[in-house]
């Protein structure tokens, strides 16, 4: 692996360079690609940020269409650097591009990163924007209010608000120095975290109104409906943490969101406190984690909650 003071010192003889971040892109990938951006042009390195997917709209607090450019690579870049990518794979279309470059460089903060560049700096944290803040320190370059707040962006959403059990004490130390440096922890939290439509808010309360329970509470089922979502114009994206809220419900072990996708098709997504919704999600050809994971069941409604009942009764250990 590449150390530091060798990562900084290549970076800082490039001239013209892209940096690319993964598809799916969320606030880690893309803090770290256009904190990044800026130091390098900051010490005289032109960088352009890629991704080749769109930005999710909850991030134009921050990101700017021309931070992040969604273009093929026209210009004859002198390095090709990968952000928060585990895998080569994750950079999409603009993976062909890097394995053919003769230089190019892979900062990643995932154990189960493969090592793809010529230059791999990967280390383990839990944000790569805790990585970039140590680049940047190495290259000596200033850090802006916006440089401060895309760092700091990255750190919150990996980290689930500094609340998953990998935070040590470093995130909250580099925390305090991007605070001095200007980030604007409320607004980017708000972003974030709570910010929604007004659609999602009116599926919320539905969804949340009609939860069902099973095997004395340790299995709670939510079901979003196509008409709801339709009838308040709610993308079935907006789904996304309805299924977190209803772990935090008392005695509820194993958390489902059931999301019709089409007639007799149910997108599921699972979440345990310590059961293995791996084994469940498998049972249906789906898969994930042991405490979260996801599958398909193709059914009419109410065999589709029988049959995840049951699969889920066999893994609740008493
Ligand atoms: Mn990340």
């Amino acid at each position: 692996m590449t150390s530091l003071k060798d990562l900084a010192k290549n970076l800082r003889g490039e001239s013209l360079v892209a940096i690319i971040c993964h598809i799916r892109p969320d606030g880690d990938a893309l803090g770290s690609a256009v904190a990044l951006k800026n130091a390098l042009s900051e010490i005289g390195v032109t960088a352009h940020a890629f991704c080749d997917d769109t930005v999710p709209e909850k991030f134009d607090f921050i990101i700017r269409s021309e931070d992040i450019l969604n273009t093929p690579l026209k210009e004859n870049y002198s390095a090709l650097i990968a952000v928060d990518c585990a895998d080569v794979s994750r950079l999409g279309e603009y993976a062909n591009d890097f394995l053919s470059h003769k230089n190019t460089f892979n900062i990643d903060h995932h154990l189960s990163n493969n090592s793809y560049a010529k230059y791999n700096y990967v280390i383990e944290n839990p944000s790569n924007a805790l990585n970039i803040f140590d680049i940047i320190k190495e290259l000596g370059a200033p850090i802006s209010v916006k440089t401060a707040n895309l760092l700091q962006m990255g750190i919150m959403t990996d980290t689930g608000n500094f609340t998953h059990q990998d935070v040590g004490s470093r995130a909250h130390i580099v925390t305090a120095e991007l605070i001095e440096k200007g980030a604007n922890l409320n607004e980017i939290y708000f972003n974030t975290f709570k910010r929604q439509t007004k659609a999602r808010a009116k599926v919320f309360g539905i969804v949340m109104g009609k939860l069902r329970y099973f095997h004395n509470d340790r299995l709670c089922i939510a079901t979003v409906f196509e008409k709801d979502m339709a009838d308040a114009g709610m993308h079935p994206s907006e789904t996304e943490g309805f299924v977190d809220f209803i772990m935090g419900i008392d005695g509820v072990e194993v958390g489902a969101c059931v999301m019709e996708m089409g007639k007799d098709k149910y997108k599921i997504s699972l979440r345990s406190k310590g059961v293995n919704v791996n084994a469940v999600a498998s049972s249906f050809g789906g898969g994930g984690h042991f405490l979260a994971s996801g599958c398909q069941i193709n059914s009419e409604y109410e065999d589709v909650i029988d049959k995840l009942s049951f699969a889920v009764s066999r893994e609740l250990i008493d």
